[in-house]
């Protein structure tokens, strides 16, 4: 069956608008809820039945969780840690009627939800990883100069063969229920990144999507101006008439460089400073900031006073273009390298809770390691590591959490539906964050089954026509001989295990497999570049052994050694005309919990370059001298060659 993706649109009721990142400005306010809340488990699964969220308190035993975090690890209790099925959350607090408008908005809560607001259901949804708001402002009093406001959240995070990621409930016994899931990291659930409140004016900026279309560059290649293109959504407002709109773009210095008043239009920068990935020779350490403009959208009423009704910031601009030649991935129209590692939201005690020490110690890891990317592995990360991103420059590789799909899925429009449906809010999310280099629709699907190509081909045409720039791929388990979907797709992206997996202990086989891998995948696809987006060893930090044995930090170094070597033979960087071969990038920067099982010591997998509590290993220093050395290969003789 061909699907047809057209259909899909207009039967799904997508939402086609980004949810702009609350932030504060002179017309928007905005409150964080975070902090300890009242939860409880509801085993039974009552609570809706016995209508709960209607009630002042929720029904004892509570205890307090702190939000954001993740709930499982939080206690001591065992039966909190692997619960399947409905917690519920509730919070008061005091509303001060300031605003015309008020919207309430999950950055992200795992998996399914319903939101009570005063006893009024304000939103239900679908899916962790992505944000979700309601407009609260018809559940709260406005005839006093304050409102007090009951929220209640009710959470259930079990995984069905039609969400994503899938998940299989099994029960054994009535006392013996287990949530399989086909991938690798815990089912970590709760309200994991922040709640915030924020206001608005009544008519206000609803979305802004904003592009590079084209750079000009001199005979140095210094760009002498470049063509920006952007859309102002407005709403709350009848007639539109009645509006007037600026659009302005501010440098560093708070000046303005081009401004516009129509709500689509572009804007043309003369001699712009340019976005620029870091870790490249002909760029700057990922230590150090990269050029970011903000964007300030004003919307006026039309009439003498010109009141000023909504601004709006878009602090992480940046100027630059992505294109793929068949064996280069170019960013500026320069050779770019992804050497990097791969990462998971995940820490002690929070789980998947969001978290700034956590944050800020990602990217100044990042920054040790000279390391200039990562692939939000297996699903959108917070909004906040985009942001830290585009300021250093370093490149995200943005990825659906649709990881662990099988030959079921593809036959399930159910899934094909809520793909699109994910896709659609993670690109509408991260499309203005100049660090996307690169959507990833899925990690590892089973595509050597023969439905895996109506399913990718139907997934690819839909996402092209919103890909806002960047091209599409996905991460690929099957054999270059038997790959259904990637054919559809702009980049290859291959994990490969060997000498841990396959061939295990067997360091002395990699550089052939390695080198035959790559050989072929370029035979039968000659026009789309590729890159190892995962390879790696696990490793219990302080076990050691000579000559090297598997596990012990002694294998991990070696093992990414015997992998690097054919890597240098096949990049792009290094050998300009024949090379196709554009990044690398580790499994996994940091260890992570894993379902306790029999191959992952005390419920972690252990493939990390860093701890979980992030310090290194000796394959560490490993990798960040490659790639310090891969930072200093001069690609300046290339630039001209691309235009
Ligand atoms: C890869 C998966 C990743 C796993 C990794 C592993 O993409 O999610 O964690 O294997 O087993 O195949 O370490």
């Amino acid at each position: 069956m061909l699907w047809s993706y057209f259909l899909l649109l207009t039967t799904l009721n997508i939402s086609l608008h980004a949810l702009l990142y609350p932030a504060e400005s002179e017309t928007r306010q905005v409150k964080s809820l975070d902090g300890l809340w009242h939860f409880r488990l509801d085993e039974q699964g009552v609570g809706e039945n016995e209508r709960w969220f209607a009630q002042p308190n929720l029904p004892e035993p509570t205890i307090l969780m702190p939000v954001p975090s993740s709930y499982n690890d939080v206690t001591q209790n065992i039966t909190i840690h692997r619960h399947i099925g409905w917690v519920w959350y509730a919070k008061d607090f005091f509303l001060h009627n300031t605003a015309p408008r008020w919207v309430l908005r999950f950055q992200a809560a795992h998996y399914e939800i319903r939101v009570w607001v005063n006893g009024h259901s304000a939103v239900n949804h679908s899916g962790g990883h992505l944000p979700f708001e309601a407009d609260i402002t018809p559940f709260i009093s406005t005839n006093k100069d304050y409102s007090k406001v009951h929220i209640v959240v009710a959470i259930n995070n079990t995984l069905t063969p039609t969400t994503l990621p899938p998940g299989y409930l099994q029960i054994h016994s009535p006392s013996y229920r287990e949530l399989q899931t086909p991938f690798d990291f815990f089912n970590y659930a709760g309200i994991d990144r922040s709640v915030i409140l924020y206001s608005t004016s009544t008519a206000y900026i609803q979305d802004i999507t904003i592009d590079t279309q084209r750079i000009d560059y001199d005979a140095q290649h210094i760009a002498t101006s470049a063509v920006l293109v952007y859309t102002v959504t407005i709403a709350g407002v009848n007639p539109i008439n009645t509006i007037r709109v600026l659009i302005e773009l501010l440098d560093t210095n708070g000046m303005i460089v081009a401004n516009n008043t129509d709500s689509h239009s572009s804007l043309v920068v003369t001699k712009p400073n340019l976005w620029e990935p870091c870790g490249m020779n002909y760029t700057h350490p990922c230590t150090e900031h990269s050029y970011l403009y903000t964007l300030q959208v004003t919307l006026y009423n039309d009439s003498p006073q010109m009141n000023i009704l909504d601004i709006y910031r878009i602090r992480h601009v940046g100027i630059r273009t992505i294109r793929l030649t068949d064996s280069k991935f170019l960013v500026n129209e320069r050779p770019f390298y992804f050497h990097g590692a791969n990462a998971h939201e995940d820490s002690d005690i929070r789980g998947k809770g969001f978290d700034h020490v956590i944050l800020a110690k990602h990217f100044n890891l990042y920054g040790w390691l000279h390391g200039n990317s990562f692939r939000t592995s297996h699903y959108p990360y917070a909004d906040e590591f985009y942001e830290m991103a585009d300021r250093f420059g370093i490149a995200i590789i943005d990825e659906t959490p649709a990881v662990g799909l099988s030959a079921t899925q593809f036959v399930s429009q159910a899934t094909l539906d809520h793909h699109i449906q994910v896709t659609t809010e993670m690109i509408n999310r991260d499309r203005n964050h100049p660090s996307v280099l690169m959507w990833s629709l899925a990690n590892e699907p089973e595509s050597n089954v023969p439905s895996a190509k109506d399913y990718f081909s139907a997934l690819a045409d839909f996402t092209r026509s919103i890909a806002a720039g960047r091209p599409i791929t996905y991460v690929i388990s099957a054999g270059y001989n038997n790959d259904q979907g990637i054919q559809f797709f702009d980049m290859i992206c291959i994990n490969r295990y060997f000498g841990w997996y396959s061939q295990p202990g067997r360091l002395d086989q990699i550089p052939n497999l390695v080198s035959e891998e790559l050989t072929n995948w370029r035979h039968r696809f000659p026009n789309k570049p590729i890159l190892m987006s995962e390879y790696g060893a696990d490793t219990v930090v302080g076990l050691h052994h000579d000559p090297s044995f598997m596990f012990t930090e002694e294998y991990q170094k070696d093992f990414y050694t015997a992998y690097h070597g054919i890597f240098d033979n096949f990049s792009s960087l290094i050998h300009p005309d024949t090379g196709f071969f554009v990044g690398e990038l580790p499994w996994n920067m940091f260890d992570f919990a894993t379902d306790q099982s029999i191959t992952r010591v005390g419920g972690l997998n252990r493939k990390g370059l860093f701890t979980r509590q992030r310090q290194p290993k000796a394959a560490a220093f490993v990798i960040k001298s490659r790639y310090e050395h891969l930072e200093s290969i001069n690609t300046n003789d290339l630039c001209n060659s691309f235009e």
